[in-house]
């Protein structure tokens, strides 16, 4: 059988391209594909939700891949480690109500979940703005990461979307820029910054502080107590995986009482 390089590099081109264009309109379009990012994801294509995640990195999993301090085990509460069970991550019990699993296995899991469960996964992407109209997010704002990190001047391409939802970790940056530009819709009014590490607090607050943020945009995971205050909480993953849960049935709430 005859292998032509011709073949290989338009079967990429024509399926990247369709993949992108059909996620031009989205109904969810998340931003950033670490374990909150994943999980709100997973638990949206399972209900049938149109969604995307545009990373920046190369891998997906964010600070799940070097557990804590590079020892690459997590470690889960037993709510977290019911989503785990769920995903079909094995865990060990460690102590009454801890749970470790290996880092790699739940990151490996999880991605593949999510891809199957159909969400559309955009990895070398940033994204750098949100469009907003009328006093409502209605879409990203994307660039390649090359192009960030080269500091070329090459302008963006947007993409549209009922929801958007902040997954970008302790930076919030989807929240940073909407601060900037027109103001927070929050109690605060401003990003109040993560607090010190304090594991428990920091694993209930990441749930309460999951919650839209501006007309249109959520805020999950690390940038949900980055933006409201919360504690850091360091290689306990229970709290993002809720959050992302949580992020899901939210903005599945919304699409069903305003579809
Ligand atoms: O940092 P990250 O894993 O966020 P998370 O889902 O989980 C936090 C935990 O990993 C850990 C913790 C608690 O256990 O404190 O830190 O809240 O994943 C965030 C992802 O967003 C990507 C980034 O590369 C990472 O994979 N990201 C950040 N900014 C952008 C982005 C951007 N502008 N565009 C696209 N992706």
């Amino acid at each position: 059988m005859q292998i032509e390089e011709i073949v290989i590099s338009k079967a990429i081109l024509q399926s990247y391209f369709r993949k992108l264009c059909e996620s031009l309109e989205t109904q969810v379009a998340i931003v950033g594909g670490g374990p909150s990012g994943l999980t709100a994801a997973y638990f949206l294509a399972k209900g049938q939700v149109k969604v995307s995640i545009f990373e920046r990195k190369l891998s997906l999993g964010g600070g799940m891949w070097g557990g804590g301090m590079m020892f690459n085990q997590i470690v889960v509460q037993r709510e977290g480690r019911e989503i785990l069970d769920g995903f079909g991550v094995s865990t060990e019990e460690f102590s009454p109500n801890y749970w470790v699993a290996d880092a790699v296995e739940a990151v490996s899991t999880i991605c593949s979940q999510t891809a199957k469960a159909g969400a559309k996964i955009f990895n070398l992407i940033s994204a750098e703005d949100v469009t907003i109209k009328e006093g409502k997010a209605i879409g990203l704002v994307l660039n390649w990461t090359a192009v960030e990190t080269a500091e070329l001047h090459v302008d963006p391409l947007c993409i549209k979307a009922q929801f958007i939802v902040d997954a970008t970790g302790h930076p919030a940056k989807l929240a940073g820029v909407i601060q900037g530009k027109v103001g927070l819709k929050i109690s605060s009014q401003r990003i109040v910054g993560e607090g010190p590490m304090w594991a428990e607090a920091g694993e209930k607050a990441v749930i309460e502080n999951t919650r839209e943020i501006y007309p249109g945009v959520f805020v999950t995971g690390m940038a949900a107590n980055a933006v409201f205050g919360g504690p850091r909480m360091g290689p306990i993953f229970g709290g993002m995986l809720l959050s992302g849960k949580k992020t899901a049935e939210l903005i599945q709430k919304r699409l069903q009482d305003n579809p």
